[in-house]
């Protein structure tokens, strides 16, 4: 395959010469905003959604991103369409830019754009099948006032003390709880119950990012006549769940079988979330945004 090239402010480069400054504060303070986007079948899934979700990161933040919606658009299938990703994962950066080494991101005169179109491969893939073994850990959740968790910024560290307090325990995933002690999400996926016959979610208000696969999971259930409630939930409703699955760009769909040492349900993928994934696999081969060559 040729050379990757990755978008920088306006230029496509070969991999080795793609870099940014060490003075961008994307790198001194994790001052800026992201996305991660799949595209399945030459198309790019719910892109004007994750544009949406990437300009109002931005907004919260404070920042003015320094392209339109549409061109911005343009960037993530030209990335894909120049390096022949029709499945894949693309990477959509925008930090603060370059400035000084203070704090003040009014000292960055204009953030930096990036969009790097690539694979990735976020569990082990027997584990779709299997399902994961995931724990409760004690890093809670950012609280929304201080760093509010719908806005999907470069600042992961919240999320990456909870993963290596699932990983130093020995398993794959943390589940992360609010300051309240109630269920937020996963380090990078939302959380999903199957419980009494309905089928349940935290809401953003909880400390949940509105994740682009938790809400088509959500549409895809709906049309099938199944109960959807975004409802405050504890880990009470994990144990005693039926079944349970995250979701996620990076994750996709994914069952989990057993949290704390208790066995979800039958300690198996269960029905409800099997049909969710073929649904979810037929949309995708028919929604997104088309790559040229490629769809
Ligand atoms: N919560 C958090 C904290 C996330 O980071 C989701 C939920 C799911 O949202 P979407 O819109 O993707 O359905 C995310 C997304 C990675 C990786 O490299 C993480 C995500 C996406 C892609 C890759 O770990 N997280």
């Amino acid at each position: 395959m040729a050379e990757q090239l990755i978008y920088i402010d306006g230029e496509f480069l070969p991999k080795n010469e793609a870099k940014v400054s060490v003075f961008d504060h994307g790198y001194l303070y994790g001052d800026g905003v992201f996305e991660g986007i799949r595209a399945y079948h030459g198309k790019v899934f719910r892109l004007d959604a994750h544009i949406e979700r990437l300009y109002e990161s931005a907004r919260a933040i404070g920042m003015t991103i320094p392209v339109g919606r549409q061109e911005m658009g343009d960037i993530v299938v030209e990335s894909c369409r120049r390096n022949g990703i029709a499945n894949g994962y693309i990477r959509l950066v925008v930090s603060r830019g370059v400035g000084d080494l203070g704090l003040n991101p009014y000292l960055c005169p204009k953030p930096t754009i990036v969009c790097i179109a690539a694979t990735i491969q976020l569990y082990p893939v027997e584990l779709y099948e299997k399902g994961l073994d995931i724990v409760t850990v004690a890093t809670p959740r950012n609280h929304p006032e201080a760093l509010n968790p719908r806005i999907k910024s470069l600042n992961y560290l919240n999320n990456i003390m909870a993963k290596m307090e699932a990983i130093r325990a020995g398993v794959q995933e943390a589940v992360m709880l609010n300051l309240q002690g109630f269920v937020a999400e996963c380090t990078g996926d939302n959380i999903f119950v199957w419980r009494k016959g309905r089928l349940v979610t935290p809401p953003s208000t909880e400390g949940a990012l509105e994740g682009i696969t938790r809400n088509a999971v959500i549409e895809l259930a709906r049309r099938k006549g199944i109960v959807v409630a975004e409802e405050r939930m504890s880990r009470f409703d994990i144990y005693t769940a039926d079944e349970m699955f995250l979701t996620g760009t990076g994750a996709e769909l994914i069952p989990v079988v057993k949290v704390d040492g208790r066995v979800i349900g039958e300690g198996v993928a269960g029905p409800v979330f099997k049909g969710l994934l073929e649904d979810f696999k037929a949309l995708t081969k028919v929604d997104g945004a088309p790559i040229p060559g490629l769809s």
